[in-house]
């Protein structure tokens, strides 16, 4: 198969509220759509850079270059065959995995069109649901933060993920613990915390978390295996995690005992399914993260939950929670038991509305070979 048509969209989608980690603060999803076709059909996927380089170096204004340079070329030169090979095959640009991811995964969803099957049948994963969790970003006030994790237990969220940072850490924990002392909690640092932080965040063993995710640099491993060594909380790694080979090391050196997969974060589809059979081998967790994904990466991401490794309750949780109106219809819905269905219909297997990607879209680019 030889890919015929490339486009590029870029999209705006204002968020409902403003969401808050350590690295800032965003008011909208600025993201890349990209449209792959071969043979009469399209596959789609959403890239999870942002407009920015604050989570990792990668922005959407980096991604349209390695596209338009050097991918989408690359791409068209292909014969396409069975989707794993395509990650190897764009080995030669280094780094850039968000913008590989998007290329590879478009791939991988027009395969499964193609065959009429859904995503996950052709990743190797089965049909039924997945468990929800959710990250609540730092809020004003510690009031604010309690409500806001009540409205989420609430609302039957299987696992509630909070952002922390120096000074805005220990306090919050604690607080949430006195008033839900049940729950399956986390915390999110987005490499906030250097060494020396060592103490605060051995601290935080008191509150009975699941994980502390990200403490230290976004590109460490090696101080990361320093400080579990120190904490009984395990530390999970987000932004250290770029494909199988640097989290075969983070296992190796003890950098970490549980891991969270982004599938753009990694490459892509295989990248993720590489970094699974790792861990799943090893016994190690793994579970999906989120990038404030649209329908689009909200529902790649559901259907890559259900391989038997991601064993964890991950961060997607209902489109409604972030924008007023999905791209894809129905949105991704969350049930009062903290579950999401998984589509069965074939691709992402919802249905994208164009008139609303039409109208979010601020500019596009379409090539051929
Ligand atoms: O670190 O997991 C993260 C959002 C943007 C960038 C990084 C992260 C996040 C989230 C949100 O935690 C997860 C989601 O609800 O999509
Ligand atoms: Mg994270």
């Amino acid at each position: 198969m030889k890919l015929e048509r490339i486009e590029v969209r870029h999209i705006e989608l204002p968020l409902k509220h403003p969401f808050e980690t350590s690295f800032g603060r965003s008011t909208s999803k600025e993201f890349l759509l990209l449209s792959v076709s071969a043979d009469g059909i399209t596959g789609f996927s959403e890239c999870v850079a942002d407009a920015d380089p604050y989570y990792l170096p990668e922005t959407n204004g980096t991604v349209f270059h390695v596209l338009r340079e050097f991918l989408v070329p690359l791409a068209f030169s292909l014969d396409i065959g069975d989707p794993r090979d395509v990650l190897p095959a764009l080995a030669r640009v280094r780094g850039h995995e968000m913008a590989k991811a998007c290329v590879e995964m478009a791939i991988w969803e027009l395969v499964a069109r193609r065959d009429g099957v859904p995503l996950h049948k052709v990743l190797g994963g089965r049909g039924g649901r997945i468990e929800s969790g959710v990250s609540i970003g730092l809020q004003k006030d510690e009031g604010a933060l309690l409500e806001r994790v009540e409205t989420e237990v609430a609302a039957g969220y299987r696992r509630i993920k909070i952002k922390i940072k120096p000074g805005h850490d220990r306090r919050l924990a604690a607080a949430i613990r006195a008033r839900f002392p049940q729950i399956r909690l986390m915390v999110d640092a987005n490499s906030a915390y250097t060494l020396a932080d060592a103490p605060v965040l051995r601290e935080l063993d008191a509150f009975d978390l699941m994980m502390v995710e990200q403490p230290l640099a976004w590109d460490d491993i090696v101080d990361h295996a320093t400080l579990q060594k120190e904490l009984r909380t395990p530390v999970c790694l987000d932004e250290s995690i770029r494909g199988v080979d640097n989290a075969r090391h983070a296992l190796d050196l003890g950098a970490c005992r549980i891991i969270n997969i982004k599938v753009g974060r990694v490459g892509g589809f295989r990248g993720m399914l590489d970094i699974h059979e790792l861990c799943f081998g090893r016994g190690v967790p793994v579970w999906c993260g989120g990038m404030l994904e649209s329908g689009i990466g909200r529902l790649a991401n559901v259907h890559l939950q259900t391989l038997p490794g991601f064993t964890l309750p991950g961060d997607t949780s209902a489109s409604a929670r972030y924008f007023e109106e999905d791209l894809v219809d129905p949105p991704v819905v969350v049930a009062s038991d903290g579950t999401i269905a998984v589509p069965d219909a074939p691709g992402i297997g919802h249905e994208i509305v164009w008139s609303r990607v039409d109208r979010a879209t601020t500019w596009k680019e379409a090539w051929t070979p």
